[in-house]
């Protein structure tokens, strides 16, 4: 099952974070991204999840968002081609670290995409049309997809949405929570059961499904009243990692 994980790939946060992207121009405190991916990383231990822990990378200031440089997909990773400048050797740093966990090694040959952009619903993906994520990009990684077995939709993301992914996630069997700009998506609503989240709870939108729970962001108190009767819920802060455009699906790769 596409929640079903038994492995998750974390980075450790590096002081550089403060300088990382951030489309308010904050700068996230250091200590406060460490404090909330701690209990990020408790909550997966305490999954049982088997954990690996990558080295901090100070070169790289956005690189504990290890979503965006690789896809994983059954045995094999593919190694993506972020498009903003100061993230792209994120990927040959990361394909380094974790090639040895998979049979095989895909490489983007054209465009830009980036893993918030992917949508993975079983063996279907959704590819969103984003700033980070472009056609060729796209095409390059639905031709993987498609000689590895699996279907592909090319979507446009909203106007004024990061990834793909920032405002929408997989919480149950065809089941997508979404944010009220994502919800006017044709592709979605006419594919999908969709839980429209009200306007303001956006960030609760990116959300992790992880075997019998759903970990949502802290603070959306709408969110947590609409799914808490359907799920079982794990609430995690992200006040500090929101400040750089991020959320829970970023802070991993998990299979
Ligand atoms: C960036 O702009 O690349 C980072 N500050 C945030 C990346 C978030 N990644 C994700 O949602 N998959």
């Amino acid at each position: 099952m596409t929640y079903s994980f038994k492995n998750i790939i974390i980075r450790k946060p590096n002081k550089s974070i403060q300088n990382a992207l951030s489309s308010q121009n904050i700068n996230p405190v250091f200590e406060n991204i460490l404090k909330e991916h701690s209990s990020y990383v408790k909550v997966m231990k305490d999954l049982n999840l088997k954990v690996k822990l990558l080295e901090p990378l100070e070169d790289f200031p956005d690189s504990i968002f290890v979503e965006d440089p690789a896809i994983i997909y059954k045995s094999n990773l593919i190694i993506l081609n972020p498009a903003d400048p100061s993230r792209n050797g994120e990927k040959k740093i990361i394909r380094s670290e974790i090639s040895d966990y998979f049979e095989n090694i895909f490489f983007i040959e054209n465009g830009f995409i980036e893993g918030g952009d992917i949508l993975n619903i079983y063996n279907h993906f959704i590819i969103g049309l984003s700033n980070r994520t472009n056609k060729f990009g796209a095409e390059s990684l639905k031709n993987i997809l498609i000689s590895l077995g699996a279907t592909v939709s090319i979507c446009q993301t909203p106007k004024n949405i990061l990834h793909f992914k920032s405002e929408c996630s997989l919480i149950d069997q065809n089941l997508i929570l979404v944010s009220n700009k994502m919800a006017q998506l044709k592709y979605l609503k006419e594919n999908y059961n969709l839980i429209e989240l009200p306007v303001g709870e956006e960030g609760a939108a990116n959300c992790l499904r992880i075997n019998n729970k759903l970990l949502l962001p802290d603070g959306f108190t709408k969110a947590y009243e609409i799914l808490s009767k359907n799920f079982d819920i794990i609430k995690l802060k992200v006040e500090e990692i929101s400040k750089v455009d991020a959320g829970l699906s970023c802070m991993s790769l998990r299979w």
